[in-house]
């Protein structure tokens, strides 16, 4: 990579032929003025969390009510952050098939079409469950009752075929404690053991498209629970019985804490041959200690290979399932939490600023990167980092930049660059000293080779 050979603040970026030409009759400082101003509305989606993930292969995706769509501070940070959603209740028997062989699917329905406009990807959730099931399931006897399990799956799956990334086809079918057994269900009762398999037989049959996933609570380390769920997903990968992920669903609070073998376990399912997926996390807690814990979280999903995405259970703690323990990224007044930008900062990403109120955490709170392309040609672009000290002064910041292949970097101003691979770690030139809340920026060229993907910008550490 060629870089500025004068550390010492060059006032003006060094730009290729082509870039200059575009630009030539613009100051360098007028320049950077303009970028702010022409690129604030892609400041949001720089720091999505959905994007974050994405540029290391996964999804970051949200549970999601029908009814708060409507909600525009609930839709615009659904919008902005999220790739992914599953529908929390809008999917279950209850709602999709309250009287026999009569389908209803407007709630789910109007999820689905959200996320389709929007560009994300949508979870099933969930097809045989023991809980949220109609009183007139519990009532058949085994025959009618295995006719209505693999119609209800026939029916519900057809309707979404093609539009669903993962079927979670059986959702907590294992008791809790050290027993192992399944827990009893109108399901487990009448058919025996074998209603999973015929549940993912079935599924397979209607969406061959779709991943379908088997998915669990109090299964996020090893223990009899998971054991046992292991135990099912080895004999089905023996055998042949068509089943492609394992949800955790990863409730966690200080009862049930983030086990100390999470990574351990997410990778001995991965190792029998199945995607593993983080689907409905929520951390109760606050400030830097919940941070800290979904820090924990998504460093495990980054460090297993064939673990695929992660669902965090709901957009905001006022309408979580347990909004009491606010486990969620974003508080009832939809503020990025501590939690969000560990998140964030694990998942390689800047926090945009903005709205956190001083309340930085996870360990990165020292300073924030923010990114915004300042002008762009056929070819090439040049981006422009602004770094910001946080509520204490800093004598020195660290950004890493990583430019997505085949992307070279040509030049780097304000800023002193080392690389290693594609990514790109700079510190400062001359410009190390912040005080409290100042800021200062680097920018840099690039030749995109083919490729106009944005720079994945991580997060600043500073001293
Ligand atoms: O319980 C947390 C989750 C555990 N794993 C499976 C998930 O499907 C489950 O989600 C929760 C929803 O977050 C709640 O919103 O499932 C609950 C039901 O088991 C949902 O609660 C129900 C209430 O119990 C109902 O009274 C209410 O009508 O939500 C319904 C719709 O708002």
């Amino acid at each position: 990579m060629a870089q500025n050979p004068h550390g010492e603040a060059p006032a003006r970026p060094f730009l290729p032929a082509r870039g200059r030409r575009a630009l030539s009759f613009v100051t360098a400082g007028v320049l950077a003025a303009a970028g702010v101003v022409a690129l604030a509305g892609n400041a949001q989606a720089v720091g999505a969390l959905g994007d974050a993930a994405a540029a290391k292969g996964r999804y970051f995706g949200t549970a999601v009510a029908a009814n708060h769509l409507g909600e525009a501070a609930y839709a615009s940070t659904l919008d902005a952050q999220f790739d992914s959603v599953t529908p929390e209740n809008e999917m279950k028997w209850d709602a999709v098939e309250s009287s026999r062989n009569s389908f209803s699917f407007s709630a789910a329905d109007q999820i689905v079409s959200h996320a389709q406009t929007k560009g994300m990807k949508v979870r099933g959730h969930t097809l045989v469950w023991h809980s949220q099931l109609p009183g007139w399931v519990s009532g058949l006897s085994a025959t009618e009752l295995r006719s209505a399990m693999n119609n209800h799956i026939t029916q519900v799956m057809t309707h979404y075929k093609g539009k669903i990334h993962s079927w979670d086809v059986v959702n907590e079918a294992y008791q809790d404690g050290s027993s192992g057994a399944r827990r009893s269900s109108p399901f487990q009762d009448k058919l025996g053991n074998g209603f999973i398999e015929e549940a993912f037989r079935t599924a397979r049959t209607v969406d061959a498209g779709a991943k379908l996933c088997y998915n669990d609570y109090n299964t996020d380390g090893q223990n009899a629970k998971s054991n046992a769920v292991y135990d099912m997903v080895k004999d089905f990968k023996q055998r042949g019985v068509p089943i492609d992920c394992v949800g955790f669903q990863s409730h966690f609070n200080s009862n049930s804490p983030v086990p100390s073998d999470y990574q351990a376990n997410l990778q001995r399912f991965a190792d029998l041959g199945v995607d593993v997926q983080i689907t409905e996390l929520d951390i109760e807690g606050s400030g830097s200690a919940q941070a800290a814990n979904y820090t924990k979280v998504v460093n495990a999903c980054l460090a297993v290979t064939r673990c695929t995405g992660l669902t965090v259970w709901g957009v905001t703690d006022k309408y979580s399932w347990r909004s009491s323990g606010t486990p969620l990224l974003f508080d009832g007044d939809y503020n990025k939490k501590p939690a969000y930008d560990a998140v964030l900062a694990a998942l390689g990403g800047s926090s945009g600023g903005g709205d956190d109120g001083g309340e930085d955490g996870g360990g990165t709170g020292a300073c924030t990167a923010t990114y915004s392309q300042t002008s762009t040609w056929n070819g090439g672009y040049n981006g422009e980092v602004t770094v910001k000290a946080g509520g204490s002064g800093i004598t020195t910041w660290t950004v890493p930049v990583t430019v997505p292949s085949p992307q070279k970097v040509s030049a780097v101003w304000n800023g002193t660059p080392t690389t290693s691979g594609d990514v790109m770690t700079v510190r400062p030139a001359w410009n190390g000293t912040l005080a409290a809340g100042a800021s200062t920026s680097f920018g840099f060229t690039v030749t995109t080779n083919g490729n106009t993907s944005a720079p994945v910008v991580g997060a600043c550490t500073a001293s």
